[in-house]
């Protein structure tokens, strides 16, 4: 770990990149991790646009018990320490493709979501924009979210496979990667696109990566620096800079 701790304090930009891996630790179960929800169902098929407009349902029956309740889960050591350290000024910015929104409740300040989140939700007939607290309230009742002014149906801003990210996130995504000197991929099987190309912005200029993953990914060749357990690097980081003024 002292290797990372230098490269940390000596980085003047340093970006992390988080993914689903790291709120696994919240209890919010991830993709491809070993108790991911590939293991149950077809995650593909439920964040799919075409068969969200064919069958709302299938997403909304599966989503109640994962991300309408995300307003239930706390944020962990992991968000705790990025927030600590952004404080410090020794993170610039965190981009995530997580939708639980755990980064800002535990005080980071520089988040990009480059998938979006539920916090609001939009009908997509008429555009009106729901809350979240409004479409969770229905979601675990049981019903599709209809919008109450036109019937429509709605849906959370969340990008879904098949939809254009959004365009200004995913512009500021590839800037603060562009800048970093230091970019750290945690709890991320790096597979989805263009995440997983993040990451090569700052290699071409000379940024060093550093990949905390407990499973191989396709980037782990390009890393200066690689470790498996996320809790213990964490509480590593957590340790070291708990008295840090
Ligand atoms: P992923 O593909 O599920 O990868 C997560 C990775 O984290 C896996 O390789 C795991 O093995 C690893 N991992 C899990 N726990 C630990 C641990 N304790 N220590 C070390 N490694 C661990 O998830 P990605 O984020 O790469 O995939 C992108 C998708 C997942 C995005 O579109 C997200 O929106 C989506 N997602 C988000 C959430 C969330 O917001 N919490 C949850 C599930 C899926």
């Amino acid at each position: 770990m002292d290797r990372f701790i230098r490269l940390l304090k000596e980085s003047k930009h340093c970006v992390f990149l988080s993914g689903a891996g790291i709120s696994t630790l919240s209890g919010i179960p991830d993709f491809r991790g070993n108790n991911g929800i590939y293991r149950k169902f077809d995650a593909d098929k439920i964040f799919d646009i075409d068969h969200f407009h064919a069958e709302p349902e299938y997403f909304y029956s599966h989503s109640k018990d994962f991300i309408y309740n995300v307003d239930e889960r706390n944020p962990n050591i992991i968000h705790y320490v990025l927030s600590r350290l952004e404080q410090l000024g020794l993170v610039r910015s965190v981009i995530t493709q997580n939708i639980d929104l755990l980064h800002q409740k535990a005080g980071s300040r520089n988040v990009i979501e480059i998938h979006g989140s539920p916090k609001e939700n939009t009908c997509l007939s008429c555009g009106k924009i729901f809350s979240y607290d409004h479409v969770a309230k229905i979601v675990r009742e049981d019903q599709i979210p209809k919008c109450d002014e036109c019937g429509g149906l709605v849906k959370p801003n969340i990008t879904f496979f098949g939809e254009m990210l959004d365009q200004k996130a995913i512009m500021k995504a590839v800037d603060e990667s562009s800048y970093a000197d230091l970019f750290v991929v945690i709890g991320s099987s790096l597979v989805v696109h263009p995440a997983a190309t993040l990451p090569f912005y700052s290699i071409r200029n000379k940024g060093k990566l550093v990949i905390v993953n407990n499973m191989p990914t396709p980037l782990d060749e390009h890393a200066v620096l690689r470790y498996k357990d996320l809790g213990m690097f964490f509480e590593y980081l957590d340790s070291y800079f708990r008295d840090t003024k």
